[in-house]
């Protein structure tokens, strides 16, 4: 049975613990792939979301994707990073999160995806909640679980 403390913990809201869209490098739709490896290999980030110019989510980009789309028969051809859009080769089938979701929901999803983009009910990109976030909380309520026991 699930105790009182475990349950407390799953269903509190993930809007506290949300990285805000302000701190996330991101890139937009008709930028080059280009543009996005250099704020990729900047960044130290190995995926970024991807937005309008209105600040909707579209989809995430990643370094992977950007080499796989220039790779030819027997070389990788670079001349064509400045051709393509990143709005050619992102992911546009991304699960996101709401402000009012529970932490219980973004668990399970962040078991498959380091992060987890949040969307308002109109579209527009909030933030990132991140498996580390997700991870640092779930270490706070285990160590404090163990102290009360
Ligand atoms: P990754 O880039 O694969 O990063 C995996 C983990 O490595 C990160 O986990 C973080 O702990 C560390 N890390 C990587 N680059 C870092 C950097 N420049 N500064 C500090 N720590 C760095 P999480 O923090 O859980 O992030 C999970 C994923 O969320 C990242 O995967 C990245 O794709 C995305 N992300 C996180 N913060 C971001 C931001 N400010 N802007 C854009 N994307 C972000």
């Amino acid at each position: 049975m699930i105790s009182i403390e475990h349950k407390d913990f799953l269903e509190t809201s993930i809007e506290n613990f949300i990285i805000p869209s302000e701190k996330i490098a991101h890139v937009q739709t008709t930028n080059t792939i280009e543009h996005a490896l250099l704020l990729l290999t900047k960044s130290g980030y190995s995926a970024i979301p991807v937005l309008d110019t209105d600040y909707h989510l579209k989809g995430l980009i990643s370094s992977q994707m950007i080499t796989d789309s220039i790779l030819g028969l027997e070389k990788i051809e670079f001349g064509r990073l400045d051709e393509k859009k990143v709005e050619d080769v992102m992911d546009k089938d991304i699960p996101h999160l709401k402000m009012t979701d529970q932490f219980q929901y973004a668990l399970n999803l962040l078991v498959d995806h380091p992060f987890l983009c949040v969307m308002s009910r109109e579209g527009y990109f909030q933030g990132l909640m991140t498996r580390r976030v997700m991870l640092k909380q779930l270490q706070r309520h285990i160590h404090m679980q163990v102290q009360r026991s």
